[in-house]
């Protein structure tokens, strides 16, 4: 491995699934990325520099965990796993730039346009956004054909119009005027993906219909307690831990929950979500100890 994990991460209290699933996610996302020698030295660092800068890897654990929780082994998840997470390092890298949020820290570093320029931070996003779909189309050794399909259409539309950049468009446009308004640009632009990286762990562990409707469920109350935690974080939050700037949303005059309700109200919509969540995770199956974890990770968590 080139580079190593996160001092954000080791301040972080993270459940046991997080260990075990580490030097899985970690090889596989060195493997997948293009080297020097293949894309060229400032590319490759560019990409490697964000993968690499200490993301806690909630998504690809969700994506393990679904594959194991329906099929019993977490391995075939793995390239999903992967793909999701190239699209999520993607997204970090184009809104941290000067024509989205201009942000200077990302994980208490550097953001990846401050180290190696505006023009290689907007191609080294492109190019994990490609790589996400290589990926998947790639594994033909773990997938069939129509898983391939499933994953690839359920990945687009998460990350597309419908989905993330549909949030984050109307995210600039600021427009949300009631918590319905926010808690849709939410769904879109953060939850989207959460979504889509429980149904690729479903669909990689061969979840029939009714399962990958449950998964859904279990993600759209993730998506909605993660993103309520992270704007009282934002309120609240050791940087020590968050690795970003306390009371930046109020700062910048963003719409947030603790600003439509307050941070006690906010608490309690989270754990609302949490709540519908482990109902969906009952319905699913016996036992889903670490999807439980995880959830109660993202209501208490620290960064
Ligand atoms: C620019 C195409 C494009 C999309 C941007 C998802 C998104 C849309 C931007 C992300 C910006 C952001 C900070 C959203 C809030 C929620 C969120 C995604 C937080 C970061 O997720 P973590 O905590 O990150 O899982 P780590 O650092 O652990 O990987």
């Amino acid at each position: 491995m080139r580079e190593s994990s996160s001092d954000i991460n080791c301040n972080l209290r993270l459940p046991g699934c997080f260990t075990r699933f580490a030097p899985h996610i970690e090889r596989a996302l060195d493997d997948w990325l293009p080297g020097g020698e293949e894309v060229g030295p400032e590319l490759a660092q560019s990409m490697r520099y964000s993968v690499f800068s200490g993301g806690k890897r909630v998504r690809p654990v969700l994506t393990l965990l679904a594959c194991e929780i329906i099929g019993g082994d977490f391995r075939p998840g793995l390239p999903a796993a992967c793909a999701v997470e190239f699209i999520h390092s993607y997204s970090l890298i184009h809104d941290d730039l000067p024509c989205m949020d201009d942000d200077d820290l990302r994980r208490g570093k550097p953001t990846n346009h401050r180290i190696f320029g505006e023009a290689m931070a907007v191609l080294a996003g492109d190019a994990l956004q490609s790589l996400a779909f290589e990926v998947l189309s790639h594994s033909c050794a773990e997938y069939s054909p129509s898983q391939v399909r499933e994953m690839t259409v359920s990945l687009a539309r998460a990350c597309g119009g419908r989905g993330m950049v549909g949030g984050q468009v109307r995210d600039i446009e600021a427009n949300s005027e009631d918590i319905e308004s926010l808690s849709r640009l939410h769904a879109m632009k953060t939850g989207a993906l959460f979504r889509a990286s429980l149904d690729l762990g479903g669909t990689a562990g061969g979840a029939t219909l009714k399962q990958r409707d449950l998964l859904r469920r279990y993600a759209d109350a993730f998506g909605l307690a993660f993103q309520i935690t992270d704007d009282i974080l934002d309120v609240i939050g050791d940087p020590d831990k968050t690795g970003r700037y306390a009371g930046s949303d109020e700062e910048e005059d963003r719409c947030t929950y603790p600003a439509f309700v307050g941070v006690q109200k906010s608490r309690e919509l989270a754990g609302e979500a949490a709540r519908d969540g482990m109902r969906a995770l009952c319905e699913l199956k016996e036992e889903t100890r670490d999807l439980q974890e995880i959830l109660n990770f993202v209501l208490e968590r620290e960064g």
